[in-house]
């Protein structure tokens, strides 16, 4: 494609669309499913994908994006690893007439520094977490004490997940949050800080955990303190990815909120669509469900991820 061509990057030599895309790392089965998803959907549009993985780190994203304005791709789409900080690098890519998309996760710059932002709702996710809960305690008498598992720190996931769980669960005062910390979306992260939390706190009612991943790491902890999963403490996660769906079925999680990383159709729809000067939507939300322990069982043989 567009090889410094000086074409204002609309393809250059094989006539291809050119997309940089910067994804946030390899951190969970989620992220796994949602890179597959964007380089099988690039292949079948015939867009030229140059892809890059972050490793979760900010500075990694920004120098990579900056390189896709060097080589002037046609479009940048990335997944934002935090919400803050992209003012500047932004800018540039305004600047050199190259156009942005988000996927996934949000940032707090002005909306007219990006084309169009697709991902999902991640205040409602927690919100479906919190109605379970509160339908799940809704004849307590005696205090529920309650684990989070935060995302990484400063993600639009585990600021919005967060938000909209402890809102809902703000209306029945049994209803206790005893420890809340960031496992960074892994599973290593979730099992270390939830045997550290395990070992002060003798008594856990729920753990929500802001990820599958994270909730698996966790089960891992709670079998190693002999306790039992989705009984003496039950679980509640987001994603819905296999794992996660395979430990729901299993009745060692309870209920997960779905989350889906299948955005690659979609980020190749908009893509074509500005390269043809057609107009496209500021913010595309993914649609999303949620599963109890029997939906899992059924689901399971026909989830594609
Ligand atoms: O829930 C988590 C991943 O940004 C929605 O990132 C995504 C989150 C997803 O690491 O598993």
């Amino acid at each position: 494609a567009a090889c410094g061509s000086g074409s204002g990057g609309s393809g250059g030599d094989d006539g291809k669309i050119t997309l940089g895309f910067s994804q946030v790392g390899s951190e969970s089965g989620w992220r796994e499913a949602n890179t597959k998803s964007i380089k099988e959907s690039a292949q079948t549009a015939g867009i030229d994908l140059k892809f890059s993985d972050a490793q979760q780190k900010q500075e990694n994203q920004i120098a990579t994006i900056r390189s896709y304005i060097q080589q002037k791709v046609d479009v940048i789409a990335f997944s934002p690893v935090v919400v803050t900080g992209w003012d500047a690098v932004l800018k540039e890519a305004q600047a050199a007439k190259i156009p942005v998309v988000l996927t996934d996760r949000a940032v707090d710059s002005d909306p007219s520094l990006y084309v169009s932002f697709l991902g999902s709702d991640f205040v409602k996710e927690g919100e479906a977490i919190g109605d379970w809960t509160l339908n799940e305690y809704k004849d307590a008498t005696a205090p529920v004490n309650i684990v989070q598992l935060e995302g990484t720190v400063g993600s639009a996931p585990a600021i919005d997940r967060k938000k909209g769980f402890e809102s809902k669960i703000a209306s029945n005062p049994n209803l206790k949050v005893i420890a809340s910390q960031s496992g960074d979306f892994t599973r290593a992260d979730g099992k270390e800080v939830m045997t550290a939390i395990l070992k002060a706190n003798p008594k856990i009612d729920l753990l929500f955990a802001h990820n599958d991943d994270m909730g698996i790491g966790a089960i891992q902890a709670i079998e190693e303190a002999g306790k039992k999963p989705g009984a003496d403490i039950k679980i509640v996660t987001i994603d819905a990815v296999h794992d996660g769906m395979q430990a729901l079925a299993d009745g060692k999680i309870n209920f997960i909120a779905e989350c889906s990383p299948l955005l690659g159709d979609q980020l190749m729809d908009i893509v074509k669509k500005i390269k043809a000067g057609q107009p496209v939507e500021k913010r595309i939300i993914t649609e999303e469900t949620t599963f109890t322990q029997q939906q899992a069982s059924e689901a399971l043989p026909n989830r594609k991820y």
